[in-house]
């Protein structure tokens, strides 16, 4: 029996919360965090006014300030945030407790069995939706299918305020027609790689062979060749406890110098730092993994006297890591940067393993 599985993502979350609670913020472009001088920190994140005009999130305020000159900075109030997100995990409750939060504003949720017996999944995301309106003053988008996959794809098609509802005879031809970069988890090196290969869509995925994909996309080539078919059967994992946020990039050619790896690192390091704002971590241990063209790997880690979510500190620590693990010559094909070992956690005990 097919599951029924809801992601639901607030709209624009810092942004809509600070409108809702400031009403002179409300039908103007605004952005939550970054300076207004301009002089350094970058946006969270922008109300829809503000995307109008190309503003995003982990935009430099600079950058954002000179593509909307009119734009309203605003300092993030991160307790209340923290409150809304509770209050939708509490609507949330009313329904199912099988429940797996992403971040604040962003959950999994499986109501295969719901509490008030409804039985439509497609009724309880609408449902939820309206409630977090009525109950919030706040809008949220909903995607439902049969999976998490294609339910997470599903809320973003009609965001903001929106719906959308892949049913199991609707997602062989919608993955058909996705762009690749459209599949979450395929990055933009990767979704290059496959446009060099003539691979844009779904379709063009599904006339490869599983063994074909894991020879052009490692390990991953087996999750694309499921996914692609509309199989994911990844439960949904209540409150999981996040255990490290990590980012890592393929290259397209093999880097051999310092000078090279080292600007890539930084940006790495810039990705997981995103990552740990948003979901309000501070980690201890710093771990670099580093994938040669033979494919050999090798991780290596240092632990800091205080939990840090500080860009220069991961940077720095990185490329300290980096510096002594590696020779001159090496060829570098894939670079990660991890942070683990979060405040308010016990440390790991023994050597840490199951990174990334
Ligand atoms: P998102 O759900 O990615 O973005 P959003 O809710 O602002 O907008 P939408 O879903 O309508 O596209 O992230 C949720 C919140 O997490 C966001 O409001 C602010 C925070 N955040 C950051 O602090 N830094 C980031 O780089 C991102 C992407 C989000
Ligand atoms: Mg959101």
């Amino acid at each position: 029996m097919n599951r029924k599985i809801i992601h639901i993502d607030m709209d624009a979350f810092y942004a809509s919360v600070e409108q809702r609670d400031n009403p002179e913020y409300r039908g103007k472009p605004i952005a939550v965090g970054g300076s207004p001088e301009g002089r350094g920190g970058v946006v969270m994140t922008a109300s829809y006014e503000a995307r109008v005009f190309g503003v995003r999130s982990a935009m430099p305020s600079k950058k954002a300030r000179d593509l909307c000159p009119q734009l309203l900075f605003v300092r993030p109030r991160f307790d209340a945030y923290k409150a809304v997100s509770a209050q939708i995990r509490e609507i949330f409750h009313r329904y199912t407790d099988l429940i797996e939060p992403l971040s604040l504003d962003e959950a999994y949720l499986d109501v295969t069995e719901d509490k008030l017996e409804i039985g439509s999944a497609i009724e309880i995301a609408q449902l939820i939706r309206k409630t977090i309106r009525d109950e919030l003053n706040l809008t949220a988008s909903a995607g439902v299918s049969i999976n998490k996959f294609v339910a997470k794809i599903a809320s973003d098609l009609n965001k903001p305020d929106g719906f959308a509802f892949i049913g199991p005879s609707n997602i062989a031809a919608f993955m058909e027609q996705l762009p690749v970069e459209k599949f979450h988890g395929v990055g933009k090196v990767t979704a290059e790689k496959m446009k060099s290969k003539g691979l844009f869509t779904g379709a063009d995925l599904k006339r490869l062979s599983e063994a074909e994909l894991i020879r052009d996309f490692g390990k991953t080539g087996s999750f694309y060749f499921k996914i692609v078919r509309g199989q994911d059967d990844r439960p949904v994992t209540p409150d999981r406890e996040t255990k490290s946020v990590s980012a890592e990039d393929t290259f397209p050619h093999d880097l051999s110098t310092i000078e090279e790896m080292g600007p890539e690192l930084d940006r790495i390091a810039g990705l997981v730092q995103v990552r740990l704002q948003k979901y309000h971590l501070k980690g201890r241990t710093v771990t670099v993994k580093i994938k040669f063209s033979d494919f050999r790997l090798m991780t290596r880690s240092q632990t800091l006297p205080a939990p840090t979510d500080d860009l220069e500190t991961i940077r720095d620590t990185a490329r300290r890591i980096l510096g002594a693990a590696i020779e001159e010559g090496w060829k570098v094909r894939l670079l990660g940067v991890g942070l683990s070992n979060f405040e308010d956690q016990a440390p790991p005990a023994g050597p840490q393993l199951g990174l990334f």
